[in-house]
């Protein structure tokens, strides 16, 4: 509202960062623009540094103001100079047009970001489908929510990132949460978990690290990287084997458990300690806690999700959960916490590969019809589903490849797994189109440079981490020669011949709601007015016939049934996999990445802000005292680290806080301290999730401590290697850590397998996988012996040598068993180690089998 003796205006708007979306009201007209927090129900007057400081950034003197492009058009080698709008237009045009005649359509690219408000994320989906009709569109969000979003959608019908809202982890007697730090991370949504804590309630956190989250949590979980499926199957053991899961619910609201009661059979609790280093009490704790909670909600977040089998753990916890019958009960559930500001309204609208607006399937030829029907244009017109983000850039110039992208929102070159990779793809494109309101790292890339309106200058809407959809209201005006996405998008889809384009921000958001009217995130009834008037309306929200009372939205789902087509949620076996890249002599210890407080993302923004800078201003690794001792680091020192891909250089912050295993870098920097020159993009086989939280690193100390660490000679740096297909998973035998001073080989006969029982006095042969030989010149002793028995019935394992029974194992009905066997004589070269079972005349059911020998 206008202030008539001042000439400024106060204007309730939100901060630009993350998706918790905090309420602030701005006061702008006589800049600097000034922010204070408002008591709107996500943040109630809460506020991190990151949202107090973003005005800075409104008038900051490196703000692109002006279109940039090559001095000579072409020779990227050229500077990048300011220009007009119909110059930078017209390049962009005529780039579009020469690479799909030269090489079709699909070799024009799109790459979308979270950031984005909703009615940009929806109009540059249709603009990708419309006016370039290119199936090339994906987005930052593929790297990020992608994994929990393919879990929820199997197992509950429907991904919204919390199903309930915020305020119901106040209420709950336990949470848990998985790989999610939001003490750094969304620092205001601390006050429901201090809530809860003052009444009692339990906080378990489920990290490597002991997070500013985990110092006040009740109890703190220190798994190794990569295995928080394993945790999740093991803790679903335990409420098996303690009576704890809740039978009705199981039976009324969902199917497929039995599977699952199976799966999780082989997940005994002293596994799971060895696989994830979770003391056993712990995890019995963390069960027992979930169980005996009236309420209780378990949240994952990027810790968890960001693996090659994202999607498989963010389901195994969400099996728990139901197992439990915590998902559609009052204050309970299972949720993950979704990252960027509009990390959820930008995964619904239509800038994913395989997705049409109001979270439709590309594929359904009913949803392509009612989305073509809204556009004006032929259904057959609109094209199939695209490469997911990372395989689209692998594939950047190349034949079949994009050749010409246009990128809005990201910046890939600091963000996308093995960053180095992906910036000598985008040289091999023939043109690249970045919008920023900064010249990031990408965008220092293009032959075309946009520049962008800031949040506090344009209008639309975001959705935040509830499924609340908010409005992001224009609080002062956007620097003279300065765009809104949404109207550059208008006027490149007019100039490229497509009409329906509107640079209008109330006029797309009507538009989005009939193309999203009958989908899975139904916008229909919801308008700036409504969420004017009721801080945000929860989707789905569809338009009611004239007369009817208006929906309500909903803020919890799944009350009355799940969105699958009978109602019934659906268990899902999954299986643990050990990381792509396990530690070895060269790579010895494990890197995981990921936040810190004061800078945002690929710190485009943050790291232009003076206030943010000196709460963060270098890259540090987090090494334990143990790790940097053995490798002679001090506090402050400059750490080289390396893997297969890459080198980089932070400051050594060493932390007892941190696996003495693991080292953690935050993936804010680009250049010499660049997290993701570092990282694995091995691709998880659903979500297409690369596993940003896990790979073997080497690290070395370099030099003392020093205000600016030089960056590693490129010389040392590792070519980028071709990519090579994500293969799907295959289990392995449980992990090893392999050491080079101790000359002796593991040698397990492990596995799940089914039996069928030929009387208890027949024993036989179960797989030939559980055979071996001791080779030649080697001698072998078994060590251990665990196993576990899905049957009603008593069943037993032999060990068999050269055929001759050696020890007997037996195993009561739905029970397990643990012998250890150190002292068993050696078995010499050449002899035959086999497992043979045994169960009563016709049972069936599985067992698991775990016997591990060591040659030497
Ligand atoms: N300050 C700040 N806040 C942000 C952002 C930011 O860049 N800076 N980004 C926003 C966005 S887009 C997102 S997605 C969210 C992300 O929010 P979070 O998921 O909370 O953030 P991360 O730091 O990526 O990861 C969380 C934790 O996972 C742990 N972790 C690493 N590997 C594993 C593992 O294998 N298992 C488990 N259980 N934990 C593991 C890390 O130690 C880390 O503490 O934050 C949002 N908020
Ligand atoms: N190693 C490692 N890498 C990671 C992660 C990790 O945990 N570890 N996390 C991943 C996750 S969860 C995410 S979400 C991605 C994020 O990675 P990015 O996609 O790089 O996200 P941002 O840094 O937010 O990039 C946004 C860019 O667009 C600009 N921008 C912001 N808003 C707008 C807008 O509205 N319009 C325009 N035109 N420009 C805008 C910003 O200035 C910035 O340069 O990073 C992923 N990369
Ligand atoms: S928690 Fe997120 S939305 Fe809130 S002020 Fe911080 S960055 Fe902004
Ligand atoms: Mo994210």
């Amino acid at each position: 509202m206008p202030h008539p003796a001042t000439g400024t205006r106060t204007t309730a708007t939100h901060c630009p960062y993350c998706s918790l979306q905090c309420g602030v009201t701005m006061t702008a007209g006589d800049r600097p623009a000034t922010l204070v927090p408002a008591d709107f129900p996500v943040n109630r007057g809460g506020l991190c540094s990151k949202g107090w400081s973003a005005p800075e950034l409104l008038d900051h003197p490196e703000r692109l103001t002006r279109p940039l492009v090559r001095a000579v058009p072409g020779d990227r080698t050229s500077p990048l100079v300011e220009s007009t709008w119909d110059d930078a237009l017209d390049r962009i045009v005529t780039a579009v047009r020469t690479t799909q005649d030269r090489h079709g359509r699909d070799a024009v690219g799109c790459f979308g970001g979270g950031g984005l408000t909703n009615e940009q994320a929806y109009q540059f989906g249709k603009f990708a489908r419309v006016a370039l009709r290119t199936s090339a569109i994906d987005y930052n969000g593929r790297f990020c929510m992608s994994s929990a979003a393919g879990a929820a959608i199997k197992a509950l019908g429907l991904d919204r990132g919390m199903p309930f809202p915020l305020a119901d982890v106040a209420e709950a007697d336990v949470v848990v949460l998985v790989g999610s730090n939001p003490a750094d991370t969304m620092p205001p949504a601390m006050q429901y978990f201090d809530a809860g804590r003052a009444r009692g309630a339990e906080l378990i956190v489920v990290d490597p690290r002991r997070t500013n989250t985990a110092k006040n949590a009740s109890l703190h979980l220190q798994p190794l990287p990569g295995t928080d499926l394993a945790l999740a199957n093991g803790l679903l053991h335990i409420a098996l084997a303690e009576g704890l899961v809740d039978e009705a619910y199981i039976a009324a609201r969902t199917t497929g458990f039995d599977d699952v009661r199976a799966g999780v059979a082989g997940y005994w609790p002293d596994r799971v300690e060895r696989l994830t280093g979770v003391p056993v009490a712990q995890q019995r704790r963390t069960v027992f806690a979930l169980a005996r909670g009236k309420r209780a909600i378990i949240l994952s977040a990027r810790g968890a999700e960001q693996h090659r089998s994202g999607t498989d753990t963010a389901l195994a916890w969400i099996n728990l959960a139901l197992a439990l019958g915590l998902p559609g009960r009052e204050g309970s559930g299972w949720g993950t916490v979704t990252g960027q500001g509009n990390g959820q309204g930008g995964r619904e609208h239509g800038q994913k590969a395989d997705q049409l607006p109001g979270y439709r399937k590309i594929t359904d030829p009913a949803a392509r019809a009612h989305v073509a029907a809204v556009w004006g244009v032929d259904p057959e017109s609109i094209p199939g589903p695209g490469r997911s983000a990372f395989e689209m850039l692998d594939a950047l110039g190349t034949d079949g490849g994009v050749r010409t992208m246009l990128v809005l929102a990201s910046n890939i070159a600091v963000s996308a797994p093995d960053a180095r990779r992906v910036i000598s793809r985008l040289g091999n494109l023939d043109f690249l189109a970045v919008s920023d309101f900064f010249l990031s790292e990408t965008a220092e890339l293009a032959d075309v440079v946009l520049p962008s309106a800031m949040w506090a200058e344009e209008e639309g809407t975001m959705t935040n981490l509830e499924g609340r959809v908010v409005r992001r209201r224009q609080a002062m005006s956007a620097p003279d020669g300065v765009r809104d996405d949404l109207q550059s998008l208008a006027e490149l889809a007019g100039r490229l011949g497509a009409a329906g384009f509107s640079g209008d921000a109330g006029t797309v958001f009507a538009e989005l709601g009939r193309a999203s009217a009958g989908g899975a995130a139904d916008y229909s009834g919801i308008s700036y007015d409504r969420i004017d008037a009721e801080d945000g309306v929860f989707w789905p929200c569809p338009q009611t016939p004239a007369g009817a009372p208006e929906h309500p939205g909903t803020p919890r789902l799944f009350t009355e049934r799940f969105a699958t087509p009978d109602g019934r949620a659906r268990f899902h076996r999954v299986e643990h996999v050990d990381a792509h890249e396990r530690p070895d002599a060269q790579y010895p210890y494990v890197l995981t990445t990921g936040r810190v407080l004061a800078q945002y993302q690929s710190g485009t923004q943050t790291r232009r802000s003076r206030s943010l800078q000196l709460i963060a201003p270098t890259p540090r690794a987090e090494l334990h005292p143990d790790l940097a001792r053995t490798l002679g680091i001090a506090q402050g020192d400059a750490v080289e680290l390396a893997t297969r891909r890459g080198r980089a250089r932070f400051h050594a912050q060493v932390t007892d806080t941190i696996r003495p295993d693991v080292v953690f870098v935050p993936f804010h920097w680009g250049g010499g301290a660049s997290a993701n020159a570092l990282t694995d993009p091995a691709l998880d086989p659903t979500s297409r999730m690369p596993a940003f939280k896990v790979c073997a690193v080497a690290v070395t100390r370099v030099g003392v401590a020093e205000e600016r660490i030089p960056a590693p000679e490129p010389a040392a740096q590792p070519q980028p290697l071709a990519h090579t297909p994500p293969t799907a998973h295959t289990p392995h035998a449980p992990s090893r850590r392999r050491t080079t001073s101790v000359k002796s080989t593991p040698r397990f006969l492990s596995g799940v397998y089914p039996i069928t029982g030929e009387g208890l006095g027949k024993p036989g042969p179960v797989d030939p996988a559980l055979r071996y030989q001791v080779p030649e010149g080697r001698t072998a002793q078994a060590l251990y012996f665990r196993g576990g028995n899905s049957t009603d019935e008593l069943v037993y394992l032999l060990l068999v040598r050269d055929g001759e029974p050696m020890r007997w194992f037996p195993i009561g009905a739905k029970g397990d068993c643990h012998v250890p066997l150190r002292v068993v004589e050696d078995l010499d070269g050449g002899t035959v180690v086999e497992l043979h079972a045994a169960a009563p005349l016709g049972v069936t059911g599985e067992i698991v089998v775990d016997l591990g020998l060591v040659e030497v």
